[in-house]
């Protein structure tokens, strides 16, 4: 840009010489040119390098609440966001639930395909959880491969609901990959405790709630959701 300022004003100093009607004010113009060029020029680079930061930051900001692996919400910004919508569901009067998701026979799927098709298996079921929410719930990977989803303004028999609704999904989901040239297909099912604000009232109490009513689910077969005093059977 400054080039082509001070191109221009060289030119126009050599033609003013040339018809012989150059006169010292004439270099003002140039000046005023010259350093107009220098300011645009600085500010465009100024300006390229804030658009690059913001960016960085930006992805930054990403990547510190998101799980690398699964590409759902880590567990930091799970408790976060938890506490919030406590105090938000406190404050209005709001329920508040969550659904504490566990894979079943996990260990099975690492130890006969490899940790590779574990980690594969752990991504799609978040993704498959993901596609299976409400835009106000929220996915969270809570510890190894355990998932969990946060759902605000929702009654405890509605996340049951939900939860169960997920859970026959996954079910429902043939698991393809290809092992050493050979095609597999597995079947893979989750267990889920439910939690919520009515019945807790710390966010440690709506954690161990989940953890008992899946550990409830795991003690009565697996692929089944507990919670409401309930189980959602498969
Ligand atoms: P259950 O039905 O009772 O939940 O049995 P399980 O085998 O799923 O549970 P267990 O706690 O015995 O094993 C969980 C396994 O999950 C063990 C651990 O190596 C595996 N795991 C945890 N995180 C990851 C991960 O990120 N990738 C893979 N591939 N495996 C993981
Ligand atoms: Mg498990
Ligand atoms: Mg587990």
């Amino acid at each position: 840009m400054s080039i082509f300022f001070t191109i221009g004003y060289v030119l126009y100093i050599i033609s003013m010489l040339l018809s012989m009607s150059f006169q010292w004010h004439d270099l003002i113009v140039g000046i005023i040119f010259f350093f107009g060029a220098i300011f645009v020029w600085l500010s465009s680079k100024t300006t390229v390098r804030t658009i690059l930061d913001v960016r960085r930051i930006t992805k930054l900001k990403a990547e510190s609440i998101t799980d690398p692996l699964t590409g759902v919400f880590n567990r930091r910004y799970l408790m976060r966001r938890l506490k919030e919508e406590i105090e938000r569901s406190h404050r209005y009067k709001a329920p508040l639930s969550l659904a504490l998701f566990d894979i079943d026979n996990f260990k099975a799927i690492n130890d006969t395909y490899g940790h590779l098709i574990g980690d594969n298996v752990l991504t799609l079921i978040c993704a498959l959880i993901q596609e299976n929410i409400r835009k106000t719930d929220f996915v969270a990977r809570y510890g190894g491969e355990e998932i969990c989803v946060l759902m605000p303004d929702t009654k405890p028999s509605k996340a049951a609901h939900i939860a169960d609704r997920i859970r026959a999904k996954i079910q429902e989901t043939n698991i393809c990959f290809e092992q050493d040239g050979v095609q597999l297909q597995i079947n893979v099912t989750v267990s889920a405790g439910i939690a919520s604000l009515s019945t807790a009232n710390s966010l440690e109490e709506l954690i161990n709630q989940a953890d008992n009513n899946l550990y409830k689910a795991k003690r009565m077969g697996k692929n089944m959701v507990i919670g409401h005093n309930e189980p959602d059977h498969n």
